[in-house]
């Protein structure tokens, strides 16, 4: 080549690259200063990665949430600056805000050192497409504090103090009262009962009953609307991210706890390390590495009556998911060592999270007073105990049932996007999962187009 055409060539290149400089940063100027003016109102961070060499701007953009019209999802978004910024203005209206793909953005988010927050949201109406507003953060702390993490991590459970208002428990407790005769008792004499007789969880003779369907029940009743809030109350998520990280997810059918008086507890149960058997129990497993708390099975129980010091229900061996060894014989049902086993007092509206790798059972009931909770499970994105979720219906008499797949249909009923997200059954985040943002967005995680081709050309089906 001719040098004076190299040198032109050279100049070419030059400009070019510095077309695409300027382009690029002007857009993310454009960018920015449209986000700026949205984030002082969301809270929210965006991250851009422009290519230094060509003119494109890769958007790693999960989601573009309009507020206008609920939540919208996208993807990811990837072009030139031009078609992008053309794609983008042809989605966005005045109100928006962008969201990173990752999830590193949750960590420069303000969270307010409080455990013990009694603010609640008694607009019960107003729980429908919550997760279409971000008022998330001017009441709650967006992450799982620091105080929380260490007292978690250090117990194994716990209690987080007036998460429902009263009037919410008494929504909720309203409609128990109408199911009185519909709970099962675990009576005497039968393979269900969960102490052995004349041990200190036995009681005094009666069972415990237990209440399933609670998400089913009829959506406009507002003890219905209650339940369904625990899948993501906004008190609650940050420490469910904590807990058991992004895309958490529903794992066994939750279900009422109700104990009359004398009635029995539970014999000790669970352990990272089992209890009873002294072998690991990876399905439980509590872990802790590098700062990163996993439990494999979190309990989650919402308090619908007070249990106060001495009225039995829930208790724990504080410390007990970090234990190495078997429990010793006669601690599992009470009769030894009751001073290492606390029944934590806590209040109706609390909620308690505890790790199924924590030894953990209930004391039978002394109060005239039912006990009552509502107990859930939750697991991690990618971990599944219970199997209910993929619709195993095939001894319902319900034939619509049988062929869904899925929980079963009425507890879709009424659900937000965030709450939606937690029925979703177990796999990676990546695969097009709905996630719920520290915010209360939901934004869908994607792999690239070209790599889910290869898998349609590969398998036959959008996913390995
Ligand atoms: O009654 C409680 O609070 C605990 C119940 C329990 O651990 C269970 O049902 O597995």
């Amino acid at each position: 080549m001719p040098s004076s055409h190299r040198q032109r060539s050279g100049i070419l290149n030059q400009l070019s690259c510095r077309t695409s400089s300027i382009v690029a940063i002007t857009f993310i100027i454009l960018m920015n200063h449209r986000i700026l003016l949205d984030t002082s109102v969301q809270a929210t961070k965006t991250a851009f990665q422009i290519s230094s060499t060509r003119t494109y701007a890769h958007l790693p953009i999960a989601a573009i949430r309009n507020t206008n019209k609920g939540v919208g999802r996208v993807s990811s978004l990837s072009g030139t600056a031009d078609t992008t910024v053309s794609r983008i203005s042809s989605i966005l209206s005045s109100n928006y805000h962008l969201n990173h793909r990752t999830r590193s953005f949750s960590t420069v988010l303000e969270a307010e050192p409080t455990i013990t927050t009694s603010e609640s949201e008694s607009d019960m109406s107003s729980s429908i497409n919550r997760s279409s507003t971000s008022s998330w953060s001017k009441t709650y702390p967006l992450e799982m504090t620091e105080d929380e993490r260490y007292l978690f991590d250090l117990n194994g459970y716990i209690i987080i103090r007036g998460v429902f208002t009263p009037e919410e428990v008494k929504a909720a407790n309203e409609s128990i009262d109408k199911r009185q005769n519909e709970m099962i008792e675990r009576i005497e004499g039968t393979s269900l009962r969960n102490a052995v007789k004349g041990t200190a969880f036995y009681g005094s003779g009666a069972g415990r009953k237990d209440l399933g369907k609670v998400l089913e029940w009829d959506y406009e009743e507002d003890g219905s609307k209650v339940l369904k809030r625990m899948l993501a109350h906004p008190r609650l998520v940050p420490l469910y991210h904590g807990i058991l990280g992004q895309g958490y997810r529903l794992d066994h059918l939750p279900f009422i706890i109700a104990q009359d008086k004398g009635a029995e507890g539970f014999q000790l149960h669970g352990g990272t390390i089992d209890c009873v058997s002294g072998n690991y129990n990876p399905y439980l497993a509590y872990t802790c590495h590098n700062n990163f708390i996993r439990s494999n099975l979190l309990g989650v129980s919402l308090v619908l009556t007070d249990h106060d010091p001495g009225f039995g229900g829930f208790c724990v061996v504080p410390g007990s998911h970090k234990s190495n060894f078997k429990m010793p014989s006669g601690m599992v049902d009470g009769d030894k060592y009751q001073e290492y086993i606390i029944q934590p007092a806590t209040k109706a509206g609390d909620v308690v999270l505890f790790s199924e790798g924590t030894v953990h059972g209930a004391m039978a009931w002394t109060q005239e007073t039912q006990r009552r909770i509502c107990l859930y499970r939750f697991s991690p994105a990618t971990n599944v105990y219970g199997r209910s979720y993929f619709g195993n219906h095939e001894d319902d008499d319900n034939e619509e049932q049988k062929s869904t797949s899925g929980w079963p249909k009425a507890m879709y009923e009424g659900l937000t996007d965030a709450e939606r997200a937690v029925l979703e059954p177990p796999y990676a985040n990546r695969l097009d999962r709905p996630e719920i943002m520290p915010d209360g967005t939901v934004i869908v995680s994607s792999r690239s187009n070209q790599k889910k081709q290869h898998d349609k050309d590969l398998f036959g089906t959008k996913y390995f």
